[in-house]
């Protein structure tokens, strides 16, 4: 036994004798000093705690409605959080492996929200917030078999959407008609905006790229679950449809945004009937859509009955990156457009000044498709390689996580070492900080800078580097500092809530999002991660009519859990993108099969046919596949590579009976990489990654 579970152990005996003299009644209600993560933690992951302004000396982990203590340990030094201002001390339980629902008891201060230890830890929260862009989707209904008490009828069919004058074109005049249906709703209003689906839509994208066996397995009970695709792409799906009709046909450009002249009030999708208008075509909205499209192209490529989308994919993702060349710098400056045209457009704005970062990107994502040189001579993004955590309005660095997925795979053109290296001391930058913060996270690695609207996003986001740094180089630093932003996001944060809706004891209630507000269900839509600490609090004055006032005015501390409070308290469909990004992904990286470990709430059960089993693996020549199918089922079997491409079939559609069969994989003439072993029965998908060291 180590000398710290030793120690543990003597104050246990001690602690657990006093416990019984506590009415336990008087010790339930959770202390706000006490921060931590409220879904819980993995067995073999670090676990952390903050509290706030207490005393040094002793804490408990007791398990949660017994008096029954199972570890003791000692609070950490005092240290100042500089983005709250708060004093505070970490309590570490990291040797706790026992999966089981604890409270942690700081005596002086209290008792901590209950939380679980366990394998699969985060996969409900993974579900639902990949869930939450189902709810959000435009011209369809939320149905009771998908959205349970949240089902709602179809809003905003898109079909007769107005040209607004400031889009007027020889083949488009002012107000002649377009149809530009799905996509999803962008945040907590009804508006569709090309820039922010650009990234929203790409996130979930590369989520699926970096995590492709992972994905295969994700069921999330979306009416298009089991038809062979992954439910992350067939969601993505809903609005990269969306995104490719905001395209012009006669010149390649495409519309900023699809809008109301003017937000909604408090009504649901259907209730919300004014004009639809796209209006001014720009070059942020034509280089999100040739990034995403691009992006698209070559993930929906493997998937059987998708040539044809495929082929638009690439034909808009050109179209568009050619009228951006042409057009390279047309701001949409909705100030200068009212001035000039009726009606007047006061909807979000997404007003972007700057290009170079959406060239870089989108040629980086036509290079990784098309493999060709000169779309990175267009733009030269590796001199020098300028790395940050991406937003809206910074997108370079999306094409720096594909070339690095697509590293072994790409022309001599990019020079993978040197990126590798580049991206090597960024991610050390950001993981450094986890140990150097009073709160032991990420966020705020960034100094005061992250925490402006939309600031968990930030916090989402650098958990996404850091994860894309794990997959690249391994080890468990750059996961523990995903996992520490996690943490934040889920309560170890200066507001003490979960920024979650559904999931948390502490969690929030209210969010700036029209449905929730106006469903008449009390729980808000589950899913969500909304906007976070904002002290920029553009919101004051609506809230303070509404009577609703920020607890403070420190960067992470300026939050309002209040329907009020869309600067702080909104959703956003490119807030939650990173969220998927990194709850899936640590589930991905906690499991030792990469695959979900079970169903949440929102989701239905794994597929019933155990995951393949490869070897060799690493494998030359050929390698096997071994299935257990529980019923008689038409199955499977391909390899794809990394580019998303079948490039083996073992077995196609063909009947085999339950039980245990193995295939065997010819892997002569394959070059050394990465590939993707995908099994596909009737009652679902499942993959394995398999590495092929040579020809
Ligand atoms: O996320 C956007 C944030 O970065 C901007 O500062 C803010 C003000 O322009 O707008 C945010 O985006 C909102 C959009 O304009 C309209 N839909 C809701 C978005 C989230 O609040």
């Amino acid at each position: 036994m180590k000398l710290s579970r030793l120690l543990a152990a003597s104050r246990w005996t001690a602690r657990a004798a006093s416990l019984f003299a506590v009415p336990l009644a008087t010790a339930q209600v959770p202390s706000e000093a006490i921060r931590l993560n409220q879904v819980g933690f993995y067995p073999d992951g670090p676990k952390a705690a903050v509290v706030v302004a207490a005393p040094a000396g002793p804490f408990y982990l007791v398990r949660a409605g017994t008096a029954d203590t199972v570890f003791a340990g000692t609070l950490g030094a005092q240290a100042t959080w500089g983005p709250s201002g708060e004093a505070v001390r970490q309590a570490t339980f990291t040797p706790l492996t026992a999966p089981g629902t604890y409270v942690l008891d700081i005596p002086g201060v209290g008792r901590s929200h209950p939380f679980r230890v366990g394998a699969g830890v985060h996969d409900a929260v993974a579900r639902a917030a990949l869930k939450s862009y189902y709810f959000q989707r435009t011209s369809a209904p939320v149905l009771p078999a998908h959205g349970g008490a949240w089902a709602r009828p179809a809003g905003h069919p898109d079909l007769s959407v107005r040209v607004h004058p400031s889009a007027a074109s020889a083949s488009r005049p002012s107000g002649s008609v377009i149809a530009a249906p799905r996509g999803w709703y962008d945040a907590g209003d009804y508006n569709k905006y090309v820039v922010n689906s650009g990234i929203a839509t790409a996130t979930l994208l590369q989520f699926h790229e970096a995590y492709p066996a992972y994905t295969a397995a994700l069921d999330v009970n979306l009416p298009e679950s089991g038809n062979g695709v992954p439910d992350v792409l067939d969601e993505a799906l809903w609005n990269v449809r969306w995104m490719l009709a905001m395209q012009d046909p006669a010149d390649g450009g495409v519309y900023h945004k699809l809008t109301n002249a003017n937000f909604d009030g408090w009504v649901m999708p259907h209730q919300a009937t004014s004009t639809r208008y796209v209006v001014r075509k720009g070059t942020a909205a034509a280089l999100n859509l040739a990034a995403t499209a691009a992006l698209a192209a070559r993930v929906y490529a493997p998937y059987e009955g998708f040539a044809g989308l495929v082929d638009s994919l690439r034909a808009a993702s050109f179209a568009a990156w050619r009228w951006a060349r042409r057009n390279p710098s047309v701001v949409y400056n909705q100030g200068a457009l009212n001035a000039a045209f009726d009606p007047d457009i006061v909807t979000g704005e997404y007003g972007d000044g700057t290009f170079a970062d959406e060239f870089a990107w989108a040629s980086m994502e036509l290079y990784v498709t098309t493999r060709a040189d000169s779309f990175l001579a267009a733009t030269r993004p590796l001199q020098p390689v300028q790395l940050g955590v991406p937003w809206w309005g910074g997108v370079r660095t999306l094409g720096y996580y594909s070339l690095l997925t697509h590293r072994r795979a790409l022309t001599a053109a990019v020079d993978t070492a040197a990126l590798k290296t580049s991206f090597r001391s960024w991610a050390n930058g950001l993981a450094g900080q986890r140990t150097a913060s009073a709160y032991g996270v990420v966020m705020g690695a960034g100094g005061n800078g992250d925490f402006g609207w939309g600031s968990n996003s930030a916090a989402a986001n650098q958990g996404v580097a850091l994860l894309l740094a794990h997959r690249t180089f391994g080890g468990t630093a750059f996961r523990d500092a995903a996992l520490a932003n996690l943490d934040y996001l889920l309560g170890r944060n200066a507001t003490g809530y979960s920024f979650v809706t559904g999931y948390g004891g502490r969690r929030v209630r209210f969010p700036h999002h029209r449905p929730s507000a106006a469903d008449n269900v009390a729980d808000p839509v589950p899913g969500f991660l909304v906007g976070g600490p904002n002290p920029g609090r553009e919101d004051l004055s609506g809230c303070t009519q509404e009577g609703a006032a920020y607890p403070s005015t420190l960067p992470a501390r300026a939050f309002l859990d209040h329907r009020c409070s869309y600067a702080s308290n909104e959703v956003a469909i490119n807030w939650n993108a990173p969220l998927v990004f990194l709850a899936a992904g640590l589930e991905a990286s906690f499991s030792a099969s990469g695959t979900p470990t079970d169903a949440g709430a929102e989701g239905r059960p794994p597929s019933p046919d155990a995951a393949p089993v490869v070897f060799p693996n690493p494998a030359r020549g050929a390698a096997h596949v071994r299935v257990t199918l529980q019923a008689p089922t038409r199955v499977t079997v391909a390899l794809y590579d990394a580019l998303g491409r079948r490039v083996r079939t073992a077995l196609d559609g063909a009947m085999r009976p339950a039980g245990e069969a193995t295939f065997a994989l010819d892997l002569a003439g394959l070059p050394a990489g990465a590939y993707v072993v995908r099994v596909a029965t009737d009652r679902g998908a499942s993959a394995a990654t398999l590495v092929v060291t040579g020809r």
